[in-house]
């Protein structure tokens, strides 16, 4: 009889911990997924998965930051497969927490790597890294030996997680892979994340919930993917023969304002722009009704202006591409908001 394979996941509450759990769970593996104690619960995304109760998932608390517990983890779940989600993920927050960001999305990493160094140096693990580390963009398209120029706390601790599981990989013969993943979203996206945010404001807005919808920089360029076409890449890099870095993107860039009014489109809704620069604001064609006001508070201290991912090598040696197109993906995500505005449900 074939054992059943065995992953670990860190920080399975969050988007790509979820669609993740469900990948593998469904591919037959054995999944520990770890959460963080709080005083609530924090499941909404494994139950709008369906996979909460799933008999070959195990939950367990786990704490980045606390290395003798990330040994205990190993210990118990005993990994063929590790993959690094958890982080203090969002941008904005890190220049209002760098230590925090630091200890969490930096160090937390390298707690890992040791726990399997001690533990189990044979399991294979996966860092969460980011198109964030190109930060000043130094060439179009990035590819994986572009030059990195983080531009914030976040991109700089993502950074040192990622040279560090280069490190692992080099000195102690670690299978210590690393994914520069660009933007990817989907209906499980946080709403403090702009795609999400725009999308349930477009939602709140048709159904008379919400005035106006107030963003920051509008003119930074994403290159957007759908998170179930990226987890999938999470799998394949750590399926690879060898242990390497690999870009995911979509090779696609747009503004946050063609996101607005894709999001507007797919509504029903026609979005006139006009104005220029700072002051720039957005008008229901069908009304005149001003729909989006810019707030200085949603502007960083320093800005990633421009990402665009080519994931050629992705396509070449794992045989993987992004799938679902923009359009899609905010049709999805819009259509999602939809429906849990109407019920009064909204995460
Ligand atoms: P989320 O923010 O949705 O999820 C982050 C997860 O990390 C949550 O489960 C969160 O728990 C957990 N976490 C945070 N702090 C700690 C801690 N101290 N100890 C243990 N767990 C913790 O992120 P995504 O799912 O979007 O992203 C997954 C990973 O991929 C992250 O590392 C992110 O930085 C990286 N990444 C994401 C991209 C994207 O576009 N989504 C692109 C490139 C990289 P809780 O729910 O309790 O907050
Ligand atoms: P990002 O995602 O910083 O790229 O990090 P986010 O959605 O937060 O911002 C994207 C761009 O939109 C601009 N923006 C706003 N952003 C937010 N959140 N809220 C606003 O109101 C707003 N207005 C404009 C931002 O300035 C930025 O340019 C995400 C995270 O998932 C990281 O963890 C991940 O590593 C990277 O993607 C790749």
């Amino acid at each position: 009889m074939q054992t059943r394979k065995k992953a670990l996941i860190t920080g399975i509450t969050g988007q790509d911990g979820a669609y993740l759990a469900q990948l593998l769970l469904d591919k037959g593996y054995a999944v520990t997924g770890t959460y963080r104690r709080s005083s609530s619960v924090n499941f909404w995304r494994i139950e709008e998965l369906g996979i909460e109760n799933h008999p070959n998932l195990t939950l367990v608390e786990y704490d980045l930051t606390d290395l003798s517990s990330g040994i205990r983890l190993i210990e118990s779940s005993d990994p063929d497969e590790v993959y690094n989600l958890a982080a203090q993920s969002f941008v904005g927050v890190s220049f209002e927490q760098p230590v925090a960001t630091a200890s969490i999305t930096g160090l937390g990493a390298v707690n890992m790597l040791e726990a399997i160094r001690i533990v189990k140096p044979s399991a294979r693990f996966y860092q969460a890294s980011t198109s964030e580390m190109f930060g000043k963009v130094q060439a179009i398209p990035q590819v994986e030996d572009t030059p990195f120029y983080p531009r914030s706390p976040y991109g700089v601790a993502k950074l040192y997680a990622h040279w560090m599981t280069v490190n692992y990989r080099e000195s102690y013969n670690i299978f210590g892979s690393s994914g520069i993943l660009f933007n990817h979203e989907s209906p499980l996206r946080g709403r403090e994340f702009v795609t999400r945010k725009i999308t349930d404001s477009v939602a709140k807005i048709e159904l008379g919930k919400l005035d106006v919808l107030e963003l920051g920089n509008l003119d930074a360029k994403r290159d957007w993917g759908y998170a179930k076409d990226y987890v999938e890449g999470m799998w394949r890099i750590l399926q690879a023969d060898e242990p390497d870095t690999f870009i995911l993107a979509t090779n696609r860039t747009e503004t946050v304002r063609d996101f607005v009014t894709m999001a507007f489109k797919a509504a029903g809704v026609g979005v006139e722009w006009s104005g220029a620069g700072e002051q720039e604001t957005g008008h229901c064609s069908r009304s005149g009704k001003l729909l989006v006001r810019i707030s200085p508070k949603f502007y960083r201290p320093a800005e990633v202006e421009l990402l665009i991912g080519d994931a050629s090598k992705a396509q070449r040696v794992l045989g993987w591409t992004a799938t679902t197109t923009l359009e899609q993906l905010c049709a999805m995500m819009v259509e999602a908001d939809l429906r849990r505005n109407k019920l009064g449900v909204s995460f």
